[in-house]
């Protein structure tokens, strides 16, 4: 009978761990990719101008604008391509889906999400001007096959 009890409190223990640690193992650690809108010199560029991402793998782009003007990440076919996670912007956190950021001067952005549908996508600063002097990238989402 005493027997019995032990491995009974064994089996619940054992429950209950694979209850609490589940989550936390579901949860990939994101792989950071940084981009910068614009520089300190003034150039309209993103900084790196290509970026690659892989299906199904979990990322943080990480945003931020050294420069002294605001500046937009827009890429809406990206957008509708990933499943977004997250908005981190300052204190406020933002859930659901995200077409379009604007990083004021000295502001960080962190977009947490997972590529969804491979294909080549294109990325431009939507301030009037800015895509016509050369602000503009490319994302690629490549398949995990
Ligand atoms: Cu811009």
């Amino acid at each position: 009978m005493k027997l019995i009890k032990q491995l009974k409190l064994i089996l619940i223990t054992l429950f209950l761990s694979l209850i609490l640690t589940t989550p936390v193992l579901a949860k990939e650690i994101p792989t950071e990719v940084k981009i910068s809108l614009g520089n300190t010199a003034g150039e309209l560029k993103f900084f790196p101008d290509k970026l690659e991402f892989v299906t199904g793998k979990s990322y943080k782009l990480i945003l931020d604008n050294p420069s002294n003007q605001k500046h937009y990440f827009t890429a809406k076919d990206f957008a509708d391509a990933i499943w977004t996670r997250k908005v981190d912007a300052g204190n406020v956190e933002i859930k659901g889906a995200i077409r379009e950021l604007e990083i004021r001067p000295g502001a960080i952005a962190q977009w947490v999400f997972t590529p969804m549908k491979p294909g080549n996508y294109d990325l431009s600063c939507s301030i009037p001007g800015h895509k016509e002097a050369g602000m503009i990238g490319k994302i690629a989402i490549l398949s995990a096959q």
